[in-house]
This record gives C-alpha cells, sequence and structure tokens, in this order.
C-alpha cells in the first residue's frame, strides 16, 4: 500500500471548503494490472496499451493528490482486467461503505476482493441484499442520490440499494440510463451544489428537475463524465467547447488524458472511490 502526499496549497484549499456532495478528502485507487488491456469494452476498436493506461492512471493520483486528497493505491489484480475502476464495486460515504455487485459476470469477484480495504476504513460496510448495481450508475448530490438503471444495474439492486442508502440517512432516487450508454454517470457529472454537466439525451428526460443544467455541446458528449474534486472539476482534454463552457461558469478545470482508458468504455469517475472523513 502506498500514501500519495498532499501538497501545503492542497491543504490550505481543502479547508476552505462547506459541505458538498463533491468534498473529500480520502480516495481508493487500483494500480492497474497488465490484464487491463482485456478490459471489457462494447466497441471492436483498437486495445489499449498497458503503458499507456498505467500513465494516464498515474498523472490521476498526481491530480487527486494536488486537489486535496490522500490517496491509498492498492496494489493490481491480474485476475480482475476491470478491477482499476473501482468506482464500480462500491460506494462509499462519510458514514460508510456498502458492498455493491457488479452486473458484468467477470466483475462480480472485485467486490470481495475490496470488502477488506473497505473494512479498514468505513466502521459499517453494508452489502446488497440482491440484484446488480455497479458505482458508474450512482451519482451523488447534495439534493440525495441518483440510481440509474443500465445493463449493469437492474431494478432489484437498485431497491436494495436505496434501502442501505436510507440507513446511512440518504435519499435516493431511481431513474433510467439513456440506451447503449454504458452507466448513468458515462452521460452526467456533478459540477457544483445544484450544477449538473449532463449529454442532451440524458437531460431531455427530465431527470434533472431541480438542478441547474450544462449540456455538452453536439459532438462532445464523451466531456459528461467529469469529475467534481474540491475546488476544480476534471475534465477529459478533448472537448475544447465543453472547456470553454466550464470556465465561463467559473469552474477550476484540470485537463487529464484519457485516450487509453476511453478504449476500455472509462472515465474520469470510475478509477476512484472518494469520500469526506469528516
Ligand atoms: C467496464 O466495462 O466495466 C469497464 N471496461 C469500464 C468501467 C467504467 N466504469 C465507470 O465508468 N464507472
Amino acid at each position: 500500500m502506498i500514501k500519495a502526499e498532499m501538497t501545503e496549497s492542497s491543504k490550505s484549499s481543502i479547508m476552505t471548503m462547506t459541505y458538498s456532495a463533491y468534498r473529500f478528502d480520502q480516495a481508493i485507487v487500483r494500480s492497474p494490472a497488465r490484464s487491463v488491456v482485456t478490459g471489457l469494452r462494447a466497441g471492436k476498436g483498437e486495445s489499449p496499451t498497458y503503458d499507456g493506461i498505467k500513465a494516464e492512471h498515474e498523472t490521476y493520483i498526481q491530480a487527486l493528490t494536488d486537489a486535496g486528497v490522500t490517496v491509498e493505491i492498492l496494489d493490481p489484480l491480474d485476475e480482475f482486467p476491470d478491477s482499476i475502476f473501482v468506482e464500480d464495486p462500491a460506494l462509499v460515504f462519510t458514514q460508510g461503505a456498502i458492498l455493491l455487485n457488479p452486473g458484468a459476470p467477470s466483475r462480480r469477484g472485485e467486490s470481495a476482493v475490496i470488502e477488506a480495504v473497505l473494512n479498514r476504513h468505513f466502521p459499517v460496510v453494508q452489502a446488497l441484499s440482491g440484484g446488480r448495481v455497479e458505482g458508474g450508475d450512482v451519482l451523488n448530490t447534495r439534493q440525495g442520490v441518483m440510481i440509474g438503471l443500465s445493463d449493469r444495474t437492474n431494478q432489484e439492486g437498485a431497491e436494495a440499494l436505496a434501502g442501505c442508502l436510507d440507513k446511512f440517512g440518504l435519499e435516493s432516487r431511481i431513474v433510467e440510463t439513456p440506451e447503449n450508454v454504458l452507466h448513468f454517470k458515462s452521460d452526467c457529472s456533478l459540477l457544483d451544489d445544484d450544477l449538473i454537466l449532463t449529454t442532451q439525451r440524458l437531460a431531455q428526460s427530465g431527470v434533472f428537475e431541480g438542478f441547474n443544467t450544462l449540456i455538452t455541446p453536439e459532438g462532445e458528449e464523451g466531456a459528461a463524465n467529469a469529475l467534481r474534486i474540491n475546488n476544480v472539476v476534471f475534465l477529459a482534454k478533448y472537448f475544447p467547447k465543453t472547456k470553454a463552457m466550464l470556465e465561463d461558469a467559473g469552474l477550476n478545470i484540470s485537463l487529464l488524458d484519457t485516450s487509453q482508458i476511453s478504449k476500455i468504455d472509462a472515465g474520469l469517475s470510475c478509477m476512484s472511490l472518494r469520500w469526506s472523513s469528516k
């Protein structure tokens, strides 16, 4: 286990924050295994390289650290090619953790492996009583938690998760993920307490009523899986119109390379489990 170092400037930035669903001081990530190049993907494009994914992952860890987060880096798991995407087998909150049950058969064993890690960090670790849920389908906001139904998250799992969230005092709502979209959060992210970045196809379902929204410009739908961490928004670096839109909204952007992980359908939220310890 390695702990990344937090700089003095990142420490001071987190101390000025008040409660928000994007305030984090702790994160868990998992280094990619060599097998990551065989990670699940819907399309038939070229495979990523191990070195490329490793480099993107290291930059991501540095960006988390610079944003004021203490990062625990777990060892690679060769038997689980997608285990770098730690967001999917668990959810974490200040109150405790919830062990999920991934919908993808090749990923189901990831939950059992991460359980011991969660037990070290959290006094309470709940487990789903049934069904399937992946963390990529769960968006936490100050107004409650949204659980998106998808090919990876089913109704039974979503209802079981709502019960677990209730035990942590968290309200939740079960919503739909657009057709042919991997996860709910492939198409949206929290930018500010009441501000969501979303694709048009997801926004038009009305799911974000009560929020302000920024819609990804046409052709930049892939930008929607951004990640707000304290006072910075991580954004994949290929979306100039989205970047300009977020800067106009007064947000502080950190551009990250996702060219390799995107070949196995991943984005910026999926590579960490994040929580506020206080
Ligand atoms: C998968 O299909 O499960 C992985 N190749 C990508 C998972 C991305 N996870 C996420 O966005 N939460």
